[in-house]
This record gives C-alpha cells, structure tokens and sequence, in this order.
C-alpha cells in the first residue's frame, strides 16, 4: 500500500453520486472507512426514487419485495443478509452479521428476526409506486421485453436519474425500470479498504432468487492484500465465474484494475451468449488507489469521490461499442 493514499469512495451508477457524499460527510464527521460505506449504503437504501435498492426497490414475481446485502473488510471479516423482507436497511444487518457472529450470510425470515434482536428499525418495503409498476408487470407481462427479467435491461439503473454528467439519450422521466444495485469501495487514508453492496435484486424476479450482491466473491470481495471490486448488473452472470473475486485474483497476477474486470467479463462472454440487454459493471479498486472500470456496454457509471473530486465517469473499457 501507498504511505499515504488519498480517501476515495467509488460507487455504481449515477445514484452514487449521492451515496458518495453521504458516505464522506460521514467520514468527515470522524466516522471510520466502514461507517462511511455504510452511510452510502444507506443513503440509496432510503431512497425513495430509487426503486430497486431499499425502501421501494421492485418486488418479486409475488408482488414482495427482499432485498440482499453485504459488507466486507477482508475474507475474515464480511457479513452479508439476503432475502430481506421487512428490514430497509440490509446493508446495516449484513454489518451486524459480520461484527457480532461468527457467520457469514442470513437468509430470510431468520434475518429478519436478527434484525429485530439488534433493534434495527422495521418498515414497509413496497412503495405505492413500485406495487403499480408490479401490477403492470402482471398485466403487461414483463414490461413487454420479452427478457426473463425486467431488471437486466442494459442501463436501466440509469434511466431518469437526474441528468448530471449522464447521456441525454439516458435521462428519461422515472419509471417502474429505473436504477438497481449500488456497491460502494472505498480506501480510507490508513490504507484500509472496505466495500458494501445493497439491491433489491432483479425486479419481478422469481420468489427465493438471491443474486450475486449477498455472495460474497460474486458482487463484492475485498482482500487488504490486493483490492476490492464490486460487479452490478446482471447477477446469475456474475454468479457463473465468481466475478469479484475472480477479478481481484487477476489484480493479484499483475493485471491493472481495468483490465482485470475486463477479464472478467470476457470469460462471462466466452460462457453465455450474450444478448443486447444484458449489461454488467464491475469496479476494481487496488490496495495503493488506482482504479478502473469496465462493463458489457456503454452507459454504465463510476461515482467517484475524493477531498477534490466528485464526478461520474464512464467505463475505460466496454465489450460493446452500444
Ligand atoms: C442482482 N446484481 O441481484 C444484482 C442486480 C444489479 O444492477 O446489480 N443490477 O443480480
């Protein structure tokens, strides 16, 4: 590690740009590196107009919503939570779960009930407007895509999210399709890296389906000896090749943080036919502060926060031209 490097906080989608100022203020109010990726966390979780993270994330095929979670430190020390269903904030119980157990991942009703033990706050997941978009779904089978889940349309988690730094062609009004899984990396003055990720997972999608968030290695994994990368988007492809953890072992054999989630995404291509809806974003984080990112596509973003910078920045590489 660098003897000095700069605090920085990545996270997915233009939403993290909000989620990157929530998680600095916290730092900046003396919180540590953790509490900050937390805050971020949380920031999207509460987001109402975000209606796939948290409170008014999409429900499932059943018309409930669950939601998954994890935070890590080192593979020591990570906690996670997934199908989630009367608790807004997993990114808090995945703490809970990786500071006062000895597991690593709950899952449902039982994480609930955790939840309850650590007197961490109840609420009401579905919003008004995400049970309308669910009985369109219904009706209109799907949102007429034809794609098995709604949810992994390309760039749909930038759809309508305010218009800063994003395409034109992007910034349409919010719909029922907006914004989906935000992972936040953050590297801290100390040196210390620590990620999280929140989602209420695919929309509509089948009850029981736990993506690739929860998994620790699949949609986060951070280890002080080299890194931390968070993948967003598509989960079961993630899921196939162990994206985040496959990504920091290419960091381990020398490749830079943008070629390492490029490797990744090409050994996903080189096991699935990948159709035009598809997109993945994976942001790798090295332990001395360089970064990169990559994604299937265009339209993908990198919320990026240091003392001096707070912009969105687009993939340095992509699969596909669009
Ligand atoms: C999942 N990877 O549950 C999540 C969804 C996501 O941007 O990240 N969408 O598959």
């Amino acid at each position: 590690m660098s003897a000095n490097p700069s605090p920085l906080l990545l996270s997915t989608w233009s939403f993290g740009q909000n989620a990157n100022r929530a998680g600095w203020a916290r730092m900046s109010a003396g919180g540590s590196l953790l509490d900050a990726v937390e805050a971020a966390c949380q920031d999207a979780e509460a987001d109402l107009s975000n209606p796939t993270v948290g409170v008014g994330g999409l429900p499932d095929s059943s018309g409930r919503v669950s939601l998954d979670a994890a935070i890590m430190l080192s593979p020591a020390r990570r906690g996670a939570v997934c199908a989630v269903r009367h608790h807004p904030h997993p990114i808090s119980i995945a703490r809970k779960v990786m500071e006062n157990t000895r597991h690593v991942l709950l899952a449902g009703a039982d994480a609930d009930d955790f939840a309850d033990l650590h007197l961490l706050p109840p609420g009401l997941l579905l919003s008004a407007s995400s049970k309308k978009a669910w009985e369109n779904w219904l009706k209109d089978n799907v949102l007429n895509t034809g794609h098995p889940f709604a949810a992994t349309l390309a760039n749909i988690e930038e759809l309508g999210y305010g218009t800063e730094g994003a395409d034109s062609k992007l910034a349409r009004p919010v719909s029922e399709a907006n914004h989906d899984t935000i992972g936040v990396l953050g590297l801290g003055a100390d040196g210390l890296l620590a990620g999280g990720c929140t989602t209420s997972g695919l929309a509509f999608k089948v009850p029981g389906r736990v993506g690739d968030s929860p998994i620790v290695g699949h949609g986060l994994y951070v280890d002080p000896a080299v890194g931390a990368a968070v993948a967003t988007g598509h989960g079961e492809l993630v899921m196939s090749v162990c994206g985040a953890f496959l990504a920091l072992e290419k960091v381990r054999e020398g490749k830079t943080p943008e070629q390492a989630g490029r490797a990744v995404l090409e050994r996903i291509a080189e096991n699935h036919p990948l159709t035009k809806d598809d997109q993945i974003g994976i942001i790798v984080l090295g332990k001395d502060g360089t970064w990169g990112a990559s994604s299937l596509r265009p339209g993908f973003r990198v919320a990026v926060k240091t003392a001096t910078r707070d912009e969105l920045v687009a993939p340095g590489w992509t699969m596909f031209a669009e």
